[in-house]
């Protein structure tokens, strides 16, 4: 590719703020005007919003993350100052809410259009929680000074409940973060998946170097670690860190809870709470230049995310004809061939979810035989009266050591499962991409075919799930102990006879154990079922995503040329499934089309190959104006200024920030 001149923009050259500001308006729009003739309308639609956001609103993003039940609402509360977000010991975040600077207090449910309708207190603590359906976003406005106006917290699900991070995922929050908190549990750090997710969360930000994101490690629940231990934690997590990130992290050894209830404590947990914030604030006054940094970044990203389109479809247009039906053919096999996989996985996740339940009747099988001859041996001992009184006790310490074990043993089934399908799932699309762009010729890397969503997503969805399984558990250990216990308390004080309160107890016992250990298997089925849907939605999701940007640019080269008759499309192959994109043949030429792959928000750079020789003119049709040629003369126009925008991005990066 020709070398161009820097046009209008000098390296080291320090503009004012508004110029700079100017300029990435500007190639945001150029940027989506590109991606629209390409045909991704969506992914213009959100490079030109997020650029909006960033430059006109000036508003900085910070996304407070962790597994559930760390304390990331507690966190937020206490930073603020004052409790308006719902938090608790079950899972309580269920949807995402953002908190921005305001005139008041203000609780609101933002619909799509942009209008806000009040909320009360109740209203938004229930939709919060997640506990109803709701269209929009959450909003709470706050004239608390603790928050920078230029800042904006958003409190998350926990990111190991799959369905309610799922919407995190879907509404491309990732993506478009600027800073990340991230809330660690002090007394059980550092998991293996919460590294994999925070590696994957960085990627979606574009890494913390050059591109203006910054990471924070809150530790939280430090007050329940002894003061001795804490230097050597610290350590730790530096350590571990510090393969997957570039450079040092900053940590805060934070405890919320203690904050929240006395904001003017002098403990170390509540300081490092105020030193977040004064890092939060010192982090506002930098919008002015970080943002711009961001918004530079990310369209970097989408530029390199636009080149590998265009030199995909560069690819197709060039092939003759007739070589263009039979890769098309191929390809549309390949992806067939991918079906074929997918119903393939999702049979090996039936079989693994019902090999877990039929484990867990197993073991509450087993478990509930030795609680019952358990019992009914304490009601054949002498001194009954004084069994009694300790009969509950045992019970409940009896019922809490097999449910936390089978929580445990639960969480790693699960966790398993999760991780086996999706490797799976990702191999196997991988290797068809690869496979069928090798045919086209491309040799670039398969990797950005995968929407970066995806890729975080399966990174997210590997991360455990304990805790949830544990505090199902939790619940129901009170209510079995209701059950069992109770009536036999009763008995004790009814009956008038030992020997009648025995007879009456082993009536009793069995037909209590089986009402419990029936509730118990009931709500274990129903957290697996959980989770195993979240998941066969992913893959599903996964495999419909993948390989539809290919398909579809395939198409729209191929639409171009009249078909050979005996290759002619049949897109009637992929569109049977339900929820499968839109892959029908597009009208021939290089315009938006709707029904094009949802936007990708960003894509780890790399270069695209090499243009393979250019074919011979057709000598059959010398005279014959080639649709073809017409639009590969403009998509070279394309990627040559794509070209250009990526030296000029760079060549900001290198530009001194404006004061
Ligand atoms: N000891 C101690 N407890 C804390 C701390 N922070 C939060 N908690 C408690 O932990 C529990 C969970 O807090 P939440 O703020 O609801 O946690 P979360 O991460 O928002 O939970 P989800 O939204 O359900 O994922 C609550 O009972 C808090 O009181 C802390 O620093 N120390
Ligand atoms: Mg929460």
């Amino acid at each position: 590719m020709p070398k161009m001149p820097n046009a209008d923009l000098t390296p080291r050259d320090p503009r004012p703020a508004a110029d700079l500001a100017a300029t990435l308006h500007d190639r945001a729009q150029e940027l989506a005007d590109i991606a629209g003739k390409l045909g991704l309308p969506r992914l213009g639609d959100t490079i030109v919003a997020d650029a909006g956001r960033r430059l006109d609103s000036a508003q900085l993003r910070v996304l407070v993350l962790g597994e559930i039940k760390q304390g990331k609402s507690t966190l937020i509360n206490a930073l603020l100052g004052e409790a308006l977000l719902p938090s608790g010991v079950t899972p309580t975040t269920g949807a995402v809410v953002q908190i921005v600077r305001g005139d008041a207090l203000g609780r609101f449910l933002v619909a799509p259009d942009g209008a806000r309708t009040s909320l009360e207190p109740e209203q938004f603590a229930k939709l919060a929680r997640g506990k109803e359906e709701f269209v929009g976003a959450l909003l709470v406005t706050t004239p608390s000074e603790h928050l920078g106006p230029g800042i904006e917290l958003i409190d998350t699900p926990g990111i190991n409940d799959l369905h309610r991070f799922r919407s995190l995922i879907s509404r491309g929050e990732l993506p478009r973060g600027d800073a990340i908190v991230l809330v660690l549990d002090a007394t059980q750090v550092l998991k293996l998946t919460e590294v994999a997710f925070l590696r994957d969360a960085l990627l979606a930000l574009g890494g913390t170097e050059g591109t203006g994101a910054t990471l924070l490690l809150a530790l939280n629940r430090i007050d329940l670690v002894p003061e001795s231990e804490r230097p050597s934690l610290v350590d730790h997590i530096h350590r571990e860190l510090s393969a997957v990130l570039p450079g040092p992290v900053e940590v805060f050894q934070t405890d919320a809870r203690g904050a929240g209830k006395q904001p003017d404590g002098t403990g170390l947990g509540t300081r490092e709470v105020k030193r977040l914030r004064e890092r939060l604030l010192a982090l506002a006054s930098t919008t002015k230049t970080v943002l711009p940094t961001r918004t530079r970044a990310s369209l970097q990203r989408s530029v390199d995310l636009l080149l590998h389109h265009a030199a995909i479809e560069a690819r197709a247009l060039r092939l003759e004809s007739a070589a263009l039906q039979a890769e098309l053919k191929a390809v549309r096999e390949a992806l067939v061939q991918q079906r074929l996989d997918l119903d393939h996985i999702e049979s090996t996740i039936a079989a693994g979810r019902a090999q877990i339940v039929q484990s867990c009747h197993q073991h509450l099988v087993d478990f509930r035989a030795e609680l019952q001859t358990s019992i009914l041996a304490q009601l054949e001992r002498n001194d009954l009266r004084s069994t009694a009184d300790l009969l509950p006790g045992a019970i409940q310490d009896a019922l809490l050591h097999f449910t936390y074990h089978e929580a445990e043993r639960l969480r790693l089934a699960l966790e398993q499962l999760t991780r086996d399908a999706i490797h799976t799932c990702g191999e196997q699309a991988q290797r068809r991409l690869a496979e069928t762009m090798l045919n086209l010729g491309f040799r670039g890397p398969v990797v950005h075919l995968q929407p970066p969503s995806v890729g975080v997503e399966a990174g997210t969805l590997a991360v455990g799930i304990a805790g949830t399984a544990i505090m199902y558990f939790g619940n129901i250990v009170a209510g079995m102990l209701v059950t069992i216990a109770a009536p036999l308390a009763t008995m004790f004080l009814r009956e008038r006879s030992i020997r009648e309160l025995r007879e009456a107890a082993r009536k009793t016992v069995p037909h209590a154990l089986t009402q419990s250990f029936s509730e118990l298997e009931a709500t274990l089925a129903r957290a697996v079922d959980a989770h195993v849907a979240g998941l066969r939605e992913y893959v599903v999701l996964a495999h419909n995503q993948l390989g539809a940007h290919l398909q579809a640019l395939l198409e729209r080269a191929a639409a171009l040329a009249p078909p050979a008759a005996d290759l002619s499309p049949k897109p009637s192959d992929l569109s049977a499934k339900p929820g499968s994109n839109d892959l029908s043949p597009k009208p021939a030429d290089l315009s938006a089309k709707p029904g094009s792959k949802p936007a990708a928000k960003s894509a780890p750079a790399a270069k695209p190959a090499p243009d393979p020789p250019k074919p011979a003119p057709d000598p059959a049709k010398p005279d014959v104006p080639d649709p073809r040629r017409a639009a590969l003369t403009e998509l070279r126009a394309l990627e040559r200024r794509l070209e250009e925008l990526r030296r000029e991005l760079a060549a900001l990066a290198s530009t001194p920030e404006p004061a």
